[in-house]
């Protein structure tokens, strides 16, 4: 599926990243948590619909590249993975409380690794840094004691996606691009 960008954006360029998403229903289920959390703790919870687990960041990237950034990577076969999310935790420097599960399986990072080879081999720029898988729920918290487990959340992941960052009136949208199958 290739969603087209707004003819209103054609001028700037579009902050992007490779992420994976789940269902509907653990949406939802990560967006009650996030927003029990902001209660209790403080900070801004981010929305259902934009719950994700990012595999790459990209930033602003020229509109003239994202064509060549879907050819890139569209030869990458990822294998299938679950995910159990079960634990939450803090990044007080990032000021971030995540969600994320005790281990992550290898298929998560071949499919990371992939993605970052053939960008690297197609000449794009990224942030390079070791990986650290995290599902953001809630932003500007200044203090967090994470419980010792939660109740677990079986994500099986099928699919990995390109996605668009966008601020609008009612806050940050994250608008899905294209989308890649995992076999
Ligand atoms: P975060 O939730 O920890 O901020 C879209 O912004 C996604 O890309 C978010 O999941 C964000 O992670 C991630 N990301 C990774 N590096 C980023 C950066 N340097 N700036 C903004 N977002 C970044």
């Amino acid at each position: 599926m290739k969603t087209k960008l707004l003819k209103t954006d054609n001028h700037k360029p579009a902050r992007l990243f490779f992420a994976v998403q789940p269902a509907n229903t653990i949406q939802k289920q990560l967006g009650n948590l996030a927003k029990k959390l902001a209660i209790e703790w403080g900070g801004r919870c981010i929305k259902p619909d934009n719950i994700h687990l990012t595999l790459l960041f990209l930033g602003e990237t020229k509109m003239d590249k994202i064509d060549l950034l879907r050819t890139a990577v569209t030869n990458i076969t990822g294998k299938r993975f679950d995910l159990t999310i079960q634990k939450t935790g803090f990044w007080k420097r990032n000021q971030i409380i995540y969600a994320h599960a005790d281990t992550y399986p290898p298929e998560l990072f071949s499919l990371v690794d992939a993605i970052k080879n053939t960008l690297r081999d197609s000449g794009f720029k990224f942030d390079d840094r070791a990986y650290k898988p995290h599902i953001t729920l809630v932003r500007k918290t200044t203090l967090y004691t994470p419980p010792e487990t939660l109740q677990p959340i079986e994500w099986p992941v099928k699919e990995w996606l390109l996605m668009q960052s966008k601020q609008t009136d009612q806050g940050i949208r994250y608008i899905i691009l294209d989308r890649w199958q995992l076999h």
